[in-house]
């Protein structure tokens, strides 16, 4: 009989953690129809959703079965059972979940079973331990390696959360084509662009023309605006909204633009500004050479950007990638310029059904 490759994810926080583990998968050893199952390391994860919980211990196990994916979740509802899991409230600590990751390169939507998992893309607990079983792997909906997919996550677990504002938030250097990208993801999401209000502060030209005093200034006016375009209460939740520039820019920028005296003001009201904005459940992240950059500052012409040197572009552009080395706020997309074109409809359309997964819209 054909064997299918099946992956399961296991996790427990209540009792001897370690033991429930065990002994799951002894007893999907021990089950007719599933032989050769390898495990993946197990981890310590923090609990997803409700933070009130004790740690996860989590594992990953790839087998071989002959078993149809019905019968196979009916066994894995059965171990879970037999280890004590009680079926209260959804997403309450467990003795030990089982859930069904991937069945071959099977897409089922059933009423009992959706396969792959549908929110496994967003857990680096689960992709890490897929990866490391066959770092080949595909999602067989999403179409892309699972290493890629653990890379967005940067070691972080997400869920898709409709009680929070859909923004997305897109981010690179000047030039790079943040407006533009933005305006064709609005236009298909047929949802709010917030766009950055460059031309309206009144400060940022003098700023660029060497009036380096007048930079604090600046730099608040940015700040204050942003504050009130991403202030939760103008956001409603559950609706998709994209900005052109993801707010933690601003610290980069008054790095770059402020004197000491300036930065030492600005930092201190900063972290409370940053505290009351909506955060991005994803982020677009832009990569261009700082040339090409220059490029099309130099071609879109607007006065005050005419004064920018290479040299800042590239040490934005470090700045940028140390930003997002470090970034545990959502999923990172990364974009890489020119490969894909704004102005190309397959490209938009290749995006969109990417972002879509990262989204929880109603
Ligand atoms: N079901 C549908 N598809 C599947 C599938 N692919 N695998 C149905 C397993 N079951 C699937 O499952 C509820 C119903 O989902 C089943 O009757 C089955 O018909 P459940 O296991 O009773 O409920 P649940 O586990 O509370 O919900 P769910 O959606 O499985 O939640 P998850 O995704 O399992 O999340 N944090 C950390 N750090 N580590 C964790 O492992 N797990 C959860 C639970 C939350 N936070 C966590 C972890
Ligand atoms: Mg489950």
């Amino acid at each position: 009989m054909a064997k299918t490759t099946a992956y399961i994810g296991l996790g427990s926080n209540l009792g001897d953690r370690k033991a429930n583990l065990d002994n799951a998968v002894r007893m999907l050893k021990e089950t007719k129809g599933i032989d050769s199952v390898r495990l993946s390391d197990f981890i310590e994860t923090e609990p997803l959703g409700q933070a009130d919980q004790p740690m996860y211990l989590n594992t990953v196990a790839e087998l071989k079965t002959s078993l149809s994916p019905e019968k196979l979740l009916e066994r894995l509802m059965y171990v879970e059972t037999a280890l004590g899991r009680e079926r209260n409230v959804k997403w309450s600590p467990r003795t030990i979940d089982l859930d069904l990751l991937l069945f071959g390169d099977e897409i089922i939507e059933s009423l009992d079973l959706t396969v792959p998992h549908p929110q496994m893309h967003l857990r680096s607990f689960v992709l890490r331990g897929l990866a490391r079983l066959d770092s080949e792997l595909v999602h067989p909906v999403m179409k892309e390696w699972i290493s890629e997919l653990a890379a967005r996550l940067n070691g972080c677990d997400f869920f898709l959360d409709p009680e929070r504002p859909q923004l997305v938030s897109i981010a690179g250097v000047i030039g790079v084509g943040k407006t533009t990208l933005a305006n064709r993801l609005a236009e298909h999401f047929n949802c709010t662009m917030l766009p950055e209000p460059y031309d309206t502060n009144p400060f940022m030209p003098e700023v660029y023309a060497g009036k380096k005093e007048l930079a604090l200034d600046s730099q608040l006016y940015f700040l204050t605006s942003r504050l009130r375009q991403l202030d939760p209460e103008n956001l409603e939740k559950g609706r998709i909204y994209i900005s052109d520039y993801v707010f933690d820019k601003e610290m980069i920028y008054a790095r770059q633009l402020l004197n000491k005296q300036q930065l030492e003001m600005y930092e201190v009201i900063y972290p409370p500004t940053a505290a009351k904005v909506t955060e991005p459940v994803l982020v677009l992240y832009m990569q261009d050479s700082p040339k090409r950059c220059l490029e099309r500052i130099h071609e879109r012409n607007r006065p005050y950007e005419q004064l920018i040197i290479l040299k800042f572009l590239k040490s934005l552009k470090a700045d940028y990638e140390q930003l997002f080395t470090d970034w545990k706020k959502s999923p990172v997309i990364r974009i890489t310029l020119p490969e894909f074109n704004c102005e190309r409809d397959e490209d938009i359309e290749y995006l969109t059904n990417k972002i879509k997964h990262y989204i929880a819209a109603v």
